[in-house]
């Protein structure tokens, strides 16, 4: 038997952690021979509820879960981790400014960061979930000085799933045959849906799509607005698409990104594609040897330019107004 990974997850009694813990629990993130003790960590005020997802979770059984803790405190929840998956974060409330909500969470995620460059394992990997999440990752490994930049991410996985499966629809094709999509820039409507270099089995997707008109007015709008979409429909923000993607995200991350495809990842600039760094930026990246690449050298339009510096603009705003918590 293999020694437990120790996983962390915050906001553990949120919506996204009621479809994320039990899946995890089950084998589906980490494969279904690895042992896991699951770390939760929520706020004073959601410790109940969160003990009534501890309830069930013992209810399951698991054979892979050796062991669950619950807690209010960021340095017990990341001690030992090797995975910690931030879904917490401090929602927007109504008459909220932006500004506010960016100093409210980027106070958490200092937090946080600092939590886990004391009490992670030197070779765990985040995942930021909670929103704004390139920028509440940012601040996290920004707080964590002892660890590995390339140990942070940010979820653009999403936002990545929801153009694969557009796309798919639109050209008639399983999902399962699209390679190669990009989602470029900020979780948020400035983001940029790129299938320029996308491929199905039969051809490029742009060619098999071959309707300019619809990629521009139709997919790239709609795949920014798709989460204001699914709430209105639903009455609340993505919830199991999201814990599908956050397990998607790290389960490429720790095996590495199937044969001749990528993912879509918020991950530190670094100068690529003339995003200078200082952000974290939704990039096409392949993952082997337990670590993520991206994907160089990718012929940009000035199309595509505009596109991803809106979205860069956007993310400089957001760290302009959270600099003053970045330790390093
Ligand atoms: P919920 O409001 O259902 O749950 C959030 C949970 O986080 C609550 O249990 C709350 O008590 C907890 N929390 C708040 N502050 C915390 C802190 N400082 N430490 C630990 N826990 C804390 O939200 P849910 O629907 O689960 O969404 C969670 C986050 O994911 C939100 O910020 C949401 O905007 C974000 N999303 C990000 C997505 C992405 O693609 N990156 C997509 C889905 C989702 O919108």
């Amino acid at each position: 038997m293999k020694p437990p990974v120790r996983i962390a997850v915050t906001g553990a009694a949120g919506q996204i952690g009621y479809s994320l813990l039990f899946r995890i629990a089950a084998g589906e993130m980490l494969g279904r021979d690895q042992p896991i003790i699951l770390q939760l960590l929520d706020i004073p005020q959601s410790l109940p509820s969160l003990k009534g997802v501890l309830m069930e979770l013992e209810d399951c059984a698991f054979p892979l879960l050796t062991g669950v803790t619950t807690t209010d405190d960021p340095r017990s929840a990341f001690r030992d981790a090797g995975i910690a998956m931030l879904v917490g974060a401090r929602p927007r409330s109504k008459g909220m400014e932006r500004r506010d909500l960016l100093e409210a969470n980027g106070v958490i995620f200092s937090t946080q960061g600092r939590a886990l460059d004391e009490a992670a394992c030197r070779d765990v990997k985040v995942l930021v979930v909670g929103n704004p999440a390139n920028t509440n990752a940012y601040i996290a490994m920004k707080n964590a000085p002892g660890l590995n930049p390339g140990n942070f991410s940010a979820m653009m996985r999403l936002d990545h799933n929801r153009a694969l499966s557009q796309v798919a629809a639109k050209i008639g094709r399983p999902v399962s045959s699209i390679r190669k999509m990009i989602v470029w820039g900020n979780h948020s409507p400035t983001q940029y849906p790129d299938l320029n270099h996308a491929e199905a089995d039969d051809g490029k997707v742009r060619d098999l799509v071959n309707d300019p008109e619809w990629v521009e007015n139709y997919f790239i709008p709609h795949m920014q607005n798709r989460g204001t979409e699914v709430i209105a429909a639903r009455g609340l923000s993505s919830a199991a698409s999201a814990a599908n993607a956050a397990i998607g995200h790290v389960r490429d991350w720790v095996f590495g990104t199937r044969e001749d495809d990528w993912v879509s990842m918020g991950i530190p600039s670094d100068g690529s594609y003339g995003i200078p760094e200082g952000v974290m930026y939704g990039f096409p990246v392949t993952c082997s040897g337990s670590a993520y690449q991206l994907v160089p050298a990718l012929e940009i339009s000035e199309f595509d330019r505009t596109k991803m510096d809106i979205t860069y603009r956007e993310l400089m705003e957001e760290r302009e107004s959270v600099k003053h918590l970045l330790l390093n």
